[in-house]
């Protein structure tokens, strides 16, 4: 089946291919979906996220509704510009997560709502895929037995056949009318759909991992295949199991399985993703009021178990869907506010711009940029500049990751 399949397969796509493929929504505030079988921890999951990635009031976070929110993306650049200007508001980067009911088997056939959850599916931009690996003989498995490796397969068989429905639906369409089915307004070859169809139910090997030419890739990200969706898998461990990776204990098995058997999948990077965490305990961390309480829980957690290197998995996790959708963030500093904007990686300066104010856009003129290791190595923006680091830059500049922008805009004249 599918993780076993994946296992022998070395194929790697180009980084345009894997692009290409993964070319989703235009907008920057991109959702990852928590999908997986029902009663394996999503829904805490969920919670632990909208709650504990926010500490402290200056963090800001919205639930959007019930299942859906933004969540905070920590990061320590952010915390030392903070300290070093004191602004009198700060605004972190955010990643909007959905939690999204649980599938059983045969939901592209529509078991349990399938059909409808696997629609919130179409939904989102990317997947954080998550299995069950803890035991707890209290909490049932739909399956009756717990065992990430099939639960992971059973997901993405009925991804695959949800899309081998679509894909029929298409080419029934197309035949019907004896020329290439236009979508989106560009035609997709009737005999690249059939492909695709043939390959989405003979095969287990991910549709990522296929051979695309670039013309092919583009014209499949048009179709908006579930089973193509940037993809982190997530691996709600034991408490022991999450303890004792972090103690020297090594990589648990299933998440060393999950590894190499979705090593070619797709996602931004190229590089699979899988974060293990433990559920029972970041729900602890996350039911905490304040930071106080929640580092005193920490330091417990150290001393009773002897891992003085324990972290939460939190941040790993926001982060690993934030760059599996393609996003990153500059910052904007002052007294007033200390801010960290939400782009897409590979963004050019004036629509970096436009994340601040749409306006911004078409009066770009131009954008002065420092490196935020620049100003903490150098330790002021006066320093900065007498170093030569803090730069002009025109329209065709890239913006991204740890640059600090300040925009010249102005009314051009018509
Ligand atoms: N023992 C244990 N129970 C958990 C863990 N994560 C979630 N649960 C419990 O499993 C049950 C199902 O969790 P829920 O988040 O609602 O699962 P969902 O159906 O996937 O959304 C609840 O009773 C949770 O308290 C965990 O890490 N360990
Ligand atoms: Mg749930």
């Amino acid at each position: 089946m599918a993780v076993h399949r994946r296992l022998l397969s070395t194929f790697r796509q180009s980084d345009e291919v894997l692009q290409a493929l993964s070319s989703g929504r235009s907008s920057n505030n991109l959702k990852m979906g928590i999908v997986g079988m029902p009663n394996i921890g999503k829904s805490s999951l969920f919670n632990i996220l909208t709650s504990s990635s926010v500490p402290a009031a200056n963090y800001p976070f919205c639930t959007i509704d019930p299942s859906e929110s933004r969540v905070a993306v920590p990061d320590e650049r952010m915390d030392w510009l903070v300290n070093h200007v004191q602004p009198d508001n700060t605004v972190h980067a955010h990643l909007t997560v959905m939690d999204i009911a649980g599938l059983v088997r045969g939901a592209a056939k529509g078991e349990g709502l399938g059909n409808a959850f696997l629609a919130n599916i179409a939904a989102v931009d990317g997947i954080f895929h998550l299995v069950r690996a803890f035991k707890d003989t209290n909490i049932t498995h739909v399956e009756n037995s717990v065992d990430p490796l099939r639960d992971a397969e059973i997901i993405d068989l009925e991804l695959r056949l949800k899309d081998a429905d679509q894909l029929a639906a298409l080419i029934a369409k197309s035949e019907s009318k004896s020329t290439s089915r236009s979508l989106n307004g560009a035609a997709i070859d009737k005999d690249l759909l059939k492909h695709v169809h043939n390959l989405l139910t003979t095969s287990t090997n991910p549709l990522a991992c296929e051979p695309w030419t670039l013309e092919e890739a583009k014209a499949l990200s048009q179709l908006r295949l579930l089973s193509l969706k940037p993809v982190v898998h997530l691996v709600n461990l034991s408490e022991e199991d999450y303890l004792s990776s972090l103690n020297g204990g090594g990589e648990p098995a299933v998440i060393t399985a999950l590894k190499s058997g979705a090593g070619a999948n797709l996602s931004v990077d190229g590089n699979a993703q899988v974060v293990g965490y433990s559920g029972a305990i970041e729900g602890l961390l996350a039911d905490m009021e304040n930071d106080e309480e929640r580092l005193e829980v920490i330091e417990d957690i150290k001393k009773s178990y002897g891992v003085a290197n324990f972290k939460s998995a939190v941040p790993s996790i926001v982060w690993a869907g934030y760059h599996a959708v393609g996003l990153t963030h500059y910052f904007t500093y002052g007294k007033v506010e200390v801010r960290a904007w939400t782009l897409r990686k590979g963004s050019k300066a004036p629509q970096a711009a436009a994340v601040i104010h749409s306006d911004f856009e078409k009066n770009f003129i131009a954008a002065e940029v420092m490196r935020f290791e620049d100003l903490k190595e150098l330790g002021s923006e006066e320093a900065v500049r007498a170093a030569g680091k803090y730069v002009t830059r025109g329209k065709d500049a890239l913006i991204g990751d740890g640059d600090i922008v300040n925009f010249r805009i102005g009314k051009k004249k018509a």
